[in-house]
């Protein structure tokens, strides 16, 4: 059976997804086989063109002609346009695949959450934290679980960019609370909470997130609208969001941890790290070098960087020899096989909408904190 899938959104992470279901055949075999069946969006002519460039049979500018009509809707449009859509594709029992953060607001993600609850278990709904599908970050988890670095004391997620650092930079979605919710907490914050539950998050280990304490702040708060840019006098609009965060988290086993993300580290493209210290041994991993993490276990006296490139390494098996290393698209294409292998056995795909969900609730708890000036519990 060819499963037919409709994709909203064919900007940034529309390429990554079609980039990941062209690969499929190719390297996942054992993937269900899929088709790109319709391109929605709002522009027939720009539409037109990413369609033939993607791969995608037909397109379409009204959603809710489709999200009936697939065997998959993927919602790949600005945060804004997540839940509406989203929420009528799983009351059709349609599986849905959205892109993080789930939602603008906690109250939008929680009704997503709950549509996929009325949907039924055998519909699965992905939230796409596509860095759960790191082979080095699986193995990281592995090595958690394993109980490799003993009682967790520390945890940290930093994810530093700088394309706004520039105050003429053009104003777009993500700069406005109504379009996006949060900046660069909902959109890199999002990543680094659900990278530290999806590692850490479990009973035996740090357990859940049980309070914050968050700052955030807005450097630049106004911004040239891209059309007139190139005025004399440009048209501005409200920068609304912030352009960078830190927090305090506390989890319920006792680990600290410790948020940091901005938009303005100049000289930071996509860095993205986490770290892990542990009783019995520590961890780090940075996206800048995704194929590598660095492990001081054993009582060794100094990390040991281990390249994770083996056959027998999550997902590697599927790509090239030991050392022929991965980069950023593979993630899509590792977490576009789980969740429509999900799709074919009606079963469910983690990250879901529940975890979604939980991380967006870190962050809404974040920005109340920022705002009362004090910890603030879940
Ligand atoms: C931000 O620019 C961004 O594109 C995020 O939205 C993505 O989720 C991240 O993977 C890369 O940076």
């Amino acid at each position: 059976m060819t499963l037919e899938v409709g994709v909203l959104g064919y900007r940034f992470m529309g390429k990554a997804h079609a980039n990941a279901l062209a690969r499929l055949p190719m390297f996942f075999p054992d993937a269900p086989a899929v088709e790109r069946s319709v391109l929605v969006g709002r522009d027939e002519a720009a539409l037109e063109d990413a369609a033939d460039r993607l791969g995608f049979e037909s397109i379409a500018t009204d959603w809710e002609a489709v999200v009936g009509e697939v065997d998959a809707f993927y919602n790949l449009g600005p945060n804004h346009v997540h839940p509406e859509p989203s929420i009528a594709a799983l009351e059709a029992g349609t599986p849905v695949f959205c892109e993080k953060p789930l939602a603008p607001t906690l109250e939008e993600a929680t009704a997503m959450a709950e549509a996929v609850r009325d949907a039924g278990d055998d519909v699965p709904a992905g939230c796409a934290f596509n860095y759960r599908f790191v082979p080095a970050i699986c193995y990281a988890k592995e090595l958690l679980e394993a109980g490799e670095l003993g009682e967790i004391h520390h945890v940290r997620g930093r994810y530093l960019q700088d394309w706004l650092v520039d105050p003429e930079a053009p104003w777009s979605w993500r700069n406005d609370a109504e379009l996006a919710g949060s900046g660069a907490l909902g959109d890199l914050g999002s990543h680094s909470v659900d990278l530290l539950r999806f590692l850490v998050g479990s009973d035996d280990l740090a357990g859940e997130i049980e309070r914050v304490s968050g700052h955030l702040q807005t450097f630049v708060d106004e911004r040239p609208i891209e059309e007139t840019a190139a005025d004399d006098e440009p048209e501005t609009r409200p920068v609304t969001v912030d352009d960078a965060y830190t927090a305090q988290l506390e989890f319920e086993n006792g680990a600290m941890g410790t948020l940091e993300g901005s938009r303005f580290a100049t000289g930071h493209k996509n860095d993205h790290t986490v770290e892990v210290h542990g009783s019995e041994g520590s961890l780090r991993f940075s996206l800048e070098r995704l194929n590598e993490l660095e492990v001081l276990r054993d009582g060794n006296r100094g990390y040991e960087t281990v390249l994770v490139t083996d056959a027998d390494d999550p997902y590697v098996d599927h790509w090239w020899p030991p050392g022929h290393v991965l980069g950023w698209e593979h993630t899509f294409v590792h977490e576009n096989y789980e969740f429509l292998c999900a799709v074919e056995t009606g079963t469910s795909f983690a990250p879901s909408f529940a975890d979604g969900l939980a991380a967006q609730r870190v962050l809404a708890a974040i920005e109340e904190s920022d705002d009362r000036g004090e910890w603030v519990a879940l």
